[in-house]
């Protein structure tokens, strides 16, 4: 498939819970923005209704997709879920945006070009040069921030934000990867499909994004969100290291013992 193929197929999947303030208002700028993009919602069932005004967008616009998923199971599966879909629909690139707000549908060309020009996975990045943040607690800074420092010194990966949820996939990147084995369920996806991509040699490239701290709604970043994370980064991190270890000790041996004639 040529790249330009590609970008005639693009999904921006979207998870939501509860964002029945933001999802119009979020769908209407990705149109304008890609306006040859596709948008998939993909509702947890939704107490506040994001689900219905998702239908009724759908309805008026072909373009509009929607996935009723049954309840709240965390944004890793609404994602593999939506993933899934848009795979089997024969999309191109897969995008992953949230509908909060935070990330900006007009810097989605910026990401999309980046892949047009060959990277396999674009991460939307905060801490790279001209990224930004509008309106972030400290508090937030130093977990988004901490939570990159920690992945790059366990999976020593260059991915200076590896927590990031604005990204975009080739298919044939997201079909390389395994992704029947994610168990991740928070922002820990997000980091386990980064290196994940790393691992199968994928090439990741980072574009600065501007993010901004919701206006309405709640968050839905919770302390067993960074738990799961630390805890899984960690695991990997202990992993990773003991199998570069592994192979020094066997590299080593080998050296030392003799030549077979
Ligand atoms: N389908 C689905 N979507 C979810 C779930 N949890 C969060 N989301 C959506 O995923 C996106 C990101 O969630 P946020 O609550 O903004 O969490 P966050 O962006 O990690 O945290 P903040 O930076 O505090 O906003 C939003 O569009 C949410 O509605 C879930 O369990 N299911
Ligand atoms: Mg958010």
């Amino acid at each position: 498939m040529t790249s330009t193929d590609a970008l005639d197929r693009v999904l921006v999947i979207i998870p939501t819970y509860n964002e029945s303030q933001n999802i119009e208002s979020i769908t209407n700028r990705l149109r304008r923005a890609v306006p040859e993009a596709h948008i998939l919602i993909a509702d947890d069932n939704s107490p506040d209704g994001t689900g219905d005004i998702a239908d009724r967008m759908a309805e008026a616009d072909e373009h509009v997709h929607v996935m009723h998923r049954t309840g709240k199971q965390g944004l890793g599966a609404a994602y593999l879920a939506g993933f899934d879909w848009g795979l089997e629909h024969g999309y191109g690139v897969l995008v992953s945006h949230d509908a909060d707000g935070s990330h900006q549908p007009e810097e989605l060309p910026r990401l999309l070009q980046a892949i047009d020009d060959g990277a396999d996975m674009v991460k939307g990045s905060r801490w790279v040069r001209g990224g930004s943040i509008v309106n972030w607690p400290a508090s937030r800074v130093l977990i988004s921030k901490g939570g990159s420092l920690w992945t790059r010194l366990m999976l020593g990966i260059p991915v200076k934000d590896a927590t990031g949820g604005f990204n975009a996939y080739r298919a044939s990147t997201l079909r390389g990867m395994n992704l029947d084995e994610v168990a991740s369920a928070g922002y820990c996806f997000q980091i386990d499909l980064v290196w994940r991509a790393i691992k199968h040699g994928f090439k990741v490239v980072e574009v600065p994004i501007e993010f901004v701290e919701r206006e309405f709604g709640d968050s839905k970043m919770s302390r067993s969100i960074v738990i799961e994370a630390l805890i899984r980064t960690t695991l990997w991190g202990i992993e990773h290291r003991l199998g570069q270890l592994g192979r020094l000790v066997s590299g080593l041996l080998g050296r030392g013992r003799p030549k077979e004639r």
